[in-house]
């Protein structure tokens, strides 16, 4: 209010328009940022970098800071020409303020190049500005140091001013934000999260420079610079470092057709499975779209035709087909589009048809060029693909035997002590790790919608086996005639047997081995069960305790003195507490009431991202490379002893 005041000269009925519209944002800040979680708190970020990025694209910018500061504000600086600072002609005031206070001005009131960089929403600084406690803006432009400040989502408290001098060679914007904690459920950034994304943008834009700083440990600032000539080609060197590449060369193509332009790097390595990431203005499309099917189209065609006229595939042979020649191949497609048109539920598929074909024509003409060039290079693809194509036929084989195979086969009703009820509406699936823990989950279970598969032996490590050996898995087998789904081409969402798949371990290192083994499974076999919220961790507590005749059981420490502290001092002193050593250890009415039954039970939802995670740690920790796996185990010492890898 008193800023209003302060400022009121300076507003007339346009300003008061622009307060609605950033008082807008801050009514209903989902809309803009997705949400007000620690998620949202990062976006802000990237919405103020991909300004400095787009000036990047245009020619002007050649490095960008990202720095978190001691109260966790951001700023981020680039030399760039410097957002304009003269008076805007529609809004009456300077552009800069424009760009901070009215909503999409970014497009809008650019120079009529087109913007190319986005967020996920595309909303820019104005947004950023409405969900921050203060902004300053800085621009150094024409030998001037200019300033603006904000406050309190968008009120102007310092219009722009010069605060100095600079030498007229001197140009950039910086801009320092902090997020509103009134907005946000949390104003702390994590480094790493925004490391990650820094090295990303480094990847996706060659050349450019991006430098990452967090100065909340004034004593030991930590920072890192990216900046990559080779762009993706180094993107894809950098996810297969791990790996074991088959051929030397990265295979870097590129071309552009009316604006948009479009780039592929790729390696293949011995690994059986693919790691495809595409990219539209910098913005991941996880659900691909018309860029990436436009190269695997190509990269399917040429491969088979490339294939027959040297005649590796013979005549009567069968034509490899697209899961084939993806096997062990890190791909990363990158597309810069003027007006990409994102489509589906979480718009993370792109579109538009015209990049197919642009997408086709670069991919074939240079990949089959790199075939011709290289003969040696391509018979090890080639090679590689007909190994997974003979793999897939036996896995077909293995698979339409699991979907014959049903619940009476004897040996699978031995291991599974399934729900008596047959709606999956109401049917739980606990896969409890180890036959005693079983016994007792057995036991303590709700016969009716519960039903208990004891896993045996250590399930098969799907990502150091084609499909056709996990199949021959009896875990894997087992897991997949319970589930009822099928998989691969047979897997059908709508059959499957129960509405949570609940993995039940220990809270050791074991349990943490099997949980990572399970998740890895379900990545790779059963994504969609996983995607539609189906899979959960049971959470077996790790405390009891025990006053009078009370038995209270807790899940972490933290729950633990939180709990003492909420008895009275006499009952908290003689209050018995047990940590609780595994599953096997709980008679069958504990595990009922601490980690089965629905009313008392807590379960923690699976996300893909989880399984993604697991599927990291598996790279580390099972993949052909001793180093990492050394390294991982020294780092985890205390954690790994008894696991057996
Ligand atoms: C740390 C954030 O915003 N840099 C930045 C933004 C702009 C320009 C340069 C810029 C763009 C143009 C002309 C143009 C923006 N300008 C506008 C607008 N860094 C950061 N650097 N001159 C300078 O697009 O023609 C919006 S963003 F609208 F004023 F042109």
């Amino acid at each position: 209010m008193d800023n209003e005041n302060k400022d009121l000269e300076h507003y007339d009925a346009s300003d008061i328009q622009v307060l609605e519209g950033l008082e807008a944002v801050r009514k209903r800040p989902g809309m803009y940022i997705g949400t007000t979680d620690v998620k949202g708190l990062h976006h802000l970020v990237w919405e103020i970098v991909d300004n400095s990025i787009d000036e990047a694209l245009a020619g002007f910018c050649h490095n960008i800071e990202v720095v978190i500061n001691k109260d966790n504000s951001i700023t981020v600086k680039d030399d760039g020409r410097g957002i304009p600072v003269d008076i805007h002609p529609k809004t009456k005031i300077s552009t800069v303020e424009t760009v901070y206070t009215v909503l999409h001005a970014g497009g809008k009131f650019g120079g009529g190049g087109y913007k190319v960089s986005g967020g996920l929403h595309g909303v820019g600084a104005s947004v950023v500005n409405a969900l921050s406690k203060w902004v300053e803006v800085t621009v150094y432009k024409h030998g001037k140091i200019h300033k603006v400040r904000f406050e309190n989502g968008g009120h102007i408290v310092e219009p722009l001013h010069v605060i100095g001098e600079c030498s007229e060679d001197r140009t950039g914007t910086t801009v320092t934000f902090k997020p509103d904690p009134e907005i946000f459920d949390t104003d702390i950034y994590d480094y790493e999260t925004l490391k990650v994304r820094t090295r990303e943008l480094a990847f996706l834009n060659k050349g450019l420079s991006l430098n990452i700083r967090d100065d909340r440990d004034l004593e030991d600032t930590t920072g890192e610079t990216f900046m990559y000539e080779g762009g993706i080609s180094e993107y894809v060197r950098f996810i297969n470092q791990e790996k074991t590449p088959i051929h030397e060369d990265i295979i870097h193509l590129e071309g552009e057709k009316d604006g948009v332009m479009f780039e592929v790097a790729m390696q293949y390595n011995t690994s059986y499975n693919a790691n495809i990431y595409s990219f539209v203005n910098n913005i991941n499309t996880h659900d691909g779209g018309t860029h990436e099917e436009g190269v695997k189209r190509a990269l399917t065609r040429v491969i088979n035709s490339y294939a027959r006229k040297n005649n590796i595939l013979k005549e009567k042979d069968e034509n490899l087909k697209e899961d084939d020649v993806r096997e062990g191949l890190t791909m990363i497609v990158s597309c810069k589009h003027p007006n990409p048109q994102f489509e589906g539920q979480t718009k993370g598929r792109l579109g538009n048809s015209e990049v197919r074909s642009l997408a086709d024509s670069v991919f074939s003409e240079g990949f089959e060029r790199f075939l011709l060039e290289n003969p040696e290079e391509a018979r090890t693809i080639i090679n590689k693909a007909i190994l997974a194509k003979n793999a897939r036929m036996a896995a077909k084989k293995a698979r339409e035997a699991t979907r014959k195979s049903d619940l009476s086969t004897t040996n699978f009703f031995g291991k599974l002590s399934d729900c008596k009820s047959k709606d999956p509406s109401v049917s739980e699936i606990f896969i409890v790790e180890g036959d005693s823990a079983g016994g007792s989950a057995k036991k303590g279970r709700d016969s009716m919608t519960q039903a208990i598969l004891p896993l045996r032996g250590k399930i098969l490590n799907v990502e150091k086996a084609r499909l056709d050996r996990a199949l021959g898995n009896e875990e894997i087998k087992t897991i997949i005639t319970a589930f009822g789904t099928g998989i691969g081409e047979y897997f059908d969402l709508s059959k499957l047997r129960y509405d949570k798949i609940i993995i039940m371990t220990d809270a050791d290192v074991d349990g943490a081995h099997i949980r990572v083994l399970l998740l890895t499974l379900f990545y790779r076999f059963f994504k969609p069960i996983v995607e539609a919220g189906h899979v959960y961790a049971a959470q077996p507590p790790l405390f009891r305790i025990m006053h009078g005749k009370t038995r209270k059981y807790v899940l972490d420490e933290s729950e633990l003195y939180a709990y003492l502290n909420s008895l009275p001092e006499n009952v908290r002193n003689k209050a018995e507490i047990a940590r609780m050593k595994g599953l096997g250890e709980m008679d069958a009415e504990e595990l009922n009431e601490t980690t089965m039954d629905i009313n008392k039970r807590t379960l923690r939802r699976i996300t893909v991202d989880d399984c993604v995670a697991a599927d990291n740690v598996f790279e580390k920790l099972m993949g052909d490379e001793v180093e990492p796996r050394r390294q991982f185990i020294e780092e985890n010492a205390q954690y790994v002893q008894n696991l057996d890898i």
